[in-house]
């Protein structure tokens, strides 16, 4: 998909896309971390500071000041959100916004949003997700409004735990489609089909995809079946519990990294030489391996740090308070369970902070005021970090 995505398409999709947005150059590896860890600066996680859940992703179209940027001069991502489907009406308008570019000769002027409206959508969705009326509203939308829209389906046949069966008509989204299929003249969308393992099938179908949605400025769906898991719905979960033993070997074997290795290993290049060799492969794979384990320790070490920072101050001051108090042990021995903790979280200082208040009550000392000024400016910096830019805060881009 990534290969086919030019500057100023937009992307509305959900949560399995970040190699999708690591293609396009828009999430790092050390970002995808950041955002595990809820990172709450944007420098160090630009999807949402934080403020969404992992693998929410998103690009930016203003700057700092609010001011827009040309979007055709990036690749672009509304931002992601965590209800299933929430990702449909959005697309349509993305994709209808190409329409009114091309259309309304009143827009010729806004040259940052559209080149004549040649961009495309590209939605993506979970099989389990195309059961919403949500779904099924804007396919339908979409194809009595002929927009250039790419619904890509990644099928991989469970909604968590749910088989296809209990949710998908005749469990396939494209058969249950197919009545919506462009026939002679008629309105409607193309549909592509194919197995996510295979890349040069996903390759060629992508390609006709877009290129049928950009040139005729209609909807396709692209189902891509077959897909796999190798770790279940999340690592919250365990698929042990609810696939068949069968069914995981053939998870194993059909990853798509297992078969695109094959499929590397087996081709030649425009020269008619091997693509590469496995030892070469092996070598990527250690690589890799290698660089994601350090780039994930360094995004905890620099989510860490700022806390680490925090309990030091935070400490600092409670020594402070014992030295003027008659709980000086007590506030101590909260001081050394602090000091213990290797791998602080904020709540670890902030509760420590306020058991010593407790148990300090109705005692008074410049240290103990100091410490509470200091206390103070943190929680004002924590209540920005969690209840800032959970909206727009630029009044100018909505007027
Ligand atoms: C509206 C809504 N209902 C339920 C959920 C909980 N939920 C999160 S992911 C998921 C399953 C989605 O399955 P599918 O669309 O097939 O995507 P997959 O994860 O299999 O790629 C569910 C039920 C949710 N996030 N939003
Ligand atoms: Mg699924």
């Amino acid at each position: 998909m990534s290969k086919f995505f030019k500057k100023g398409d937009f992307r509305s999709g959900y949560y399995r896309d970040q190699t999708f947005m690591m293609a396009i150059g828009e999430l790092s590896v050390q970002e995808f971390f950041a955002g595990l860890y809820a990172h709450t600066d944007l420098e160090k996680e630009p999807n949402s500071a934080g403020r969404q859940m992992g693998g929410h992703f998103s690009t930016k179209s203003v700057d700092k000041d609010g001011n827009w940027l040309n979007l055709l001069d990036k690749k672009n991502t509304a931002a992601d959100i965590s209800c299933t489907g929430a990702q449909m009406p959005r697309l349509v308008g993305l994709g209808l916004a190409s329409k009114i570019y091309r259309q309304n000769k009143e827009l010729k002027d806004f040259k940052k949003f559209s080149n004549n409206g040649n961009e495309v959508a590209f939605g993506t969705i979970g099989d389990a997700s195309t059961s919403e009326g949500v779904f099924w509203e804007s396919m339908n939308a979409a194809c009595v409004l002929e927009i250039p829209l790419v619904m890509s389906v990644w099928d991989d046949g469970y909604g968590i735990s749910v088989e296809k069966k209990y949710q998908t008509t005749k469990e396939s989204i494209s058969t249950a489609l197919s009545g919506f299929e462009i026939k002679d003249q008629s309105n409607g969308l193309k549909i592509y089909k194919c197995n996510g393992w295979n890349y040069a099938e996903l390759y060629s179908m992508l390609k006709e995809a877009v290129n049928f949605s950009r040139e005729h400025h209609k909807p396709s769906l692209v189902h891509v079946e077959e897909i796999t898991q190798p770790q279940g719905h999340s690592t919250s979960g365990s698929h042990e519990r609810y696939k068949s033993s069968e069914r995981l070997a053939w998870e194993k074997e059909y990853d798509c990294i297992v078969q695109f290795k094959k499929w590397i290993l087996s081709n030649k290049n425009a020269t008619g030489k091997p693509i590469c060799t496995l030892e070469d492969l092996e070598i990527i794979e250690i690589d890799s391996k290698n660089e994601v384990k350090k780039l994930s320790k360094l995004a905890w070490t620099e989510f860490l740090n700022p806390i680490k920072e925090s309990l030091n101050e935070c400490t600092l001051h409670l020594k402070n308070i014992a030295s003027k108090s008659s709980k000086k042990s007590e506030i101590l021995q909260i001081v050394n369970d602090l000091e213990k903790i290797r791998e602080p979280i904020k709540k670890d200082v902030f509760s420590s902070f306020r058991k010593t208040m407790l148990i300090t009550r109705g005692e008074n000392s410049d240290e103990k005021l100091a410490a509470m000024n200091w206390f103070k400016t943190q929680k004002d910096s924590e209540f920005d970090n969690y209840n800032s830019n959970l909206y727009t805060r630029n009044q100018s881009i909505l007027l």
